[in-house]
């Protein structure tokens, strides 16, 4: 018989937060306490419980000046399993965002809504409005199991895909906290009018296992601690790795037989990014392959997996207390041995894959029944109007108009569904008017495909910037693609302004990581599909050398690369000491005394952004375009 949560794994201290989970009575204080009180933040004890209620405390550091207090503001994460959005919880968050927020919206990488900016006075209202119109922001934060992803794609006709979105959200439903907390503070005491869950569910969440359930209090999975740290699921099918489902704690693939029927998932475990710049004992981890679980057991692996972390996590060290710290000390086969204890019988072996493949649905698509999606690629997730650039007008007066549902995809993007397709002009007509560009093809590559977090000014941890400067980076490095003949090139480039991972770097083909004020570590060498982990190439490049740096490793790629091979692959498969071999005999045609054709100037963030919605929008490169706006203005003929 195993024990039940949580015996601490080792004889040291548990960590000051265990301590405040515990005095939280099931997440209630002193949250409760505190909102009622007339101040513009929270106590570090209550911002460490607020999060599992969704919300985390933010100050705009663009705004800190020393010796006054910070302007301090609330962030707030929905949780949409699959990234499910109904069309009344889009238009009250369009609008939230308006009253109380920073007037945008931002699409996370884990298929959620943030809203940034809310005022502490705010937060309660704003809570409130989104529960009401059939939201949730529960557990968007904190120790315990968060938003759970599954392939955004609306495939009526593909049963894989429906089997995602319904067991991403079972999965999401079983793992809920079940305190009282939540409605009592944000609700008055209201109950949810959410979608109720299935009674298979409760009956899973309720049935004991050997030990996956806690008996005294509030909390039959989790317990008085909650889970040692966060905790992350993805449920996808064979051959999409839209969700990056090495990255996850735990994921499931979709298992189906001859007929298209479910048959049970093929279980990995043990991923996940955060780490620590010079501290090796934190590292970005993939997951492993665990086994194969049949259908009918599935919730109960759910929450042998679950057991077992809650059980045997660290909860001494936060740095050492994801999953992933437990299955690299263990092994995977003690780790599988403990999670069948609590599961009650052996795992089999996994069932055969095909080959993951990165998927982002854009553009218009058929849904297989005869109604249409379209998916909309968005910088960095930001919602937002900008000059010509009118997205958040556009979303809104489609939801407004179709009453259509939305997918938030793990690529930061939408997807609107259930489109008629007598529909499809009249939406059209919207995003062209709004200067949205709906033909994925006329997207700069690098961008499609890029991801960045928010960084400066909302994120309390970043080290220097990321959402705000990926866009310039980007066309400094399609700038010098072009110069050196490698023009319609383009590769996964990921961005974070701190070790933490959030827009998944350390998947990328080339992954930039904050690393000090204006510099990034670099990484490279992850796969085009995000089955491979990048490795770091070196430590700090300051963003001015950024041409300097990347020109030799594109010279020597167009030079050496296999016919096809990807920017990513080829540096795995030639390794850093040749690139680094390369670089170091590599002579720039700058330095021979050659024309690069090219200066660098800087403009304010207002006329970039309106500069690169205005290129976009008459696809031309911004150095063209400003090339073109310049030569008009000083009257230089050629
Ligand atoms: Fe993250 C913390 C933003 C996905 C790893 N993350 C944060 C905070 C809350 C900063 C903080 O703790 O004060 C960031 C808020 C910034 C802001 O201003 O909004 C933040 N994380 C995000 C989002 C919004 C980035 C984005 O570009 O979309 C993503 C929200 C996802 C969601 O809807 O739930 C986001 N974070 C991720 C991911 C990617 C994923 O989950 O697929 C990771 C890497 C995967 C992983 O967890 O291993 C990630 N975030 C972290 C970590 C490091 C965790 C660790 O194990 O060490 C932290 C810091 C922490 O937990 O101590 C963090
Ligand atoms: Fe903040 Fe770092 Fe996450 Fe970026 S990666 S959002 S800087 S915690």
């Amino acid at each position: 018989m195993v024990k039940s949560a949580p015996p601490a794994t080792n004889s040291q201290k548990p960590s000051k937060l265990e301590g405040i989970k515990e005095r939280s009575n099931f997440l209630r204080e002193p949250v409760a306490t505190e909102l009622l009180q007339d101040t513009t933040h929270f106590s570090e004890q209550a911002i460490q419980i607020l999060k599992f209620h969704g919300s985390y405390q933010q100050d705009n550091r663009d705004n800190r000046v020393k010796g006054q207090e910070k302007d301090y503001q609330m962030m707030l994460r929905t949780r949409s399993p699959g990234g499910f959005i109904p069309p009344e919880l889009y238009l009250t968050l369009d609008k939230l965002s308006n009253e109380y927020g920073n007037h945008t919206l931002r699409v996370t990488t884990r298929q959620g809504f943030q809203l940034h900016g809310i005022l502490k006075k705010n937060l309660k209202s704003t809570i409130a409005a989104i529960v009401k119109s059939m939201g949730s922001t529960l557990g968007a934060c904190g120790d315990l199991n968060r938003n759970v992803m599954a392939p955004p794609a609306p495939f009526k006709n593909k049963a894989e895909y429906q089997y995602a979105w319904e067991y991403a959200n079972n999965i999401a439903d079983l793992l809920t906290p079940q305190t009282g907390a939540y409605y009592e503070i944000w609700l008055d005491g209201e109950k949810a009018i959410s979608g109720e869950e299935t009674p298979e569910v409760k009956a899973a969440r309720q049935s004991n296992g050997n030990g996956t359930i806690v008996h005294d209090g509030e909390e039959p999975i989790y317990g008085t601690h909650y889970m040692p740290r966060k905790f992350k699921i993805s449920v996808t099918v064979p051959g999409d790795n839209s969700i990056d489902l090495y990255t996850q704690d735990l994921s499931l693939v979709v298992i189906t037989d001859s007929q298209g029927e479910l048959t049970g998932f093929n279980i990995f475990a043990g991923g996940g990014l955060g780490r620590t710049h010079n501290k090796e004992e934190t590292f970005a981890r993939m997951a492993d392959a665990i086994g194969y679980v049949a259908k009918a057991d599935v919730y109960k692996l759910v929450k042998a997996v679950v057991a077992t972390q809650r059980d045997y996590g660290d909860r001494t060290n936060r740095r050492h207390a994801r999953l992933k710290y437990l299955i690299h000390d263990w092994g995977v086969e003690r780790f599988r041995s403990m999670v069948e204890k609590y599961f009650g019988k052996a795992i089999e072996p996994s069932q055969p894959l095909p080959e993951f493949k990165y998927e982002d649905f854009l553009g218009w698509n058929k849904q297989g029944d005869g109604k249409l999606f379209l998916g909309i690629s968005i910088d960095n997730g930001r919602v937002k109007d900008e000059g010509s650039f009118q997205l958040k007008t556009a979303l809104r007066e489609i939801v407004q108009q179709f009453n259509l549902p939305i997918r938030l995809t793990p690529s930061q993007n939408v997807l609107l569904y259930e489109i008629a397709p007598e529909q499809k002009p009249a939406i059209q007509e919207i995003l062209d008017r709004c200067g949205i560009i709906t033909n994925p093809k006329e997207i700069e590559a690098l961008t499609r495909y890029a991801m960045a977090c928010p960084a400066l000014p909302t994120c309390g941890l970043a080290i220097t910037e990321s959402e705000r400067a990926i866009p310039g980076i980007i066309e400094r490095i399609r700038v010098l693609l072009n110069k050196l003949g490698l023009k319609r090139e383009h590769f996964v480039i990921r961005m974070t302004g701190c070790p933490n991972g959030c827009a998944r770097p350390y998947m990328a083909e080339l992954g930039f990581v904050g690393s000090a004020p204006e510099s990034y570590q670099v990484w490279l060498g992850g796969s085009p599909n995000q089955t491979r982990l990048a490795q770091p190439y070196t430590d700090r490049l300051h963003h001015d050398d950024l041409e300097k740096f990347l020109e030799p490793i594109f010279v020597f790629f167009k030079k050496s690369r296999e016919k096809g091979e990807s920017f990513g692959d080829f540096c795995a498969r030639v390794g850093f000491d040749a690139i680094r071999e390369f670089t170091a005999n590599y002579q720039s045609s700058a330095s021979r005394g050659k024309n690069t054709g090219g200066h660098r100037i800087t403009v304010r963030d207002n006329v970039f952004n309106q500069l690169k919605a205005t290129a976009e929008a008459q696809g031309k490169s911004m150095t063209d375009l400003l090339d073109e706006a310049l030569k008009a203005y000083l009257k230089i003929e050629e």
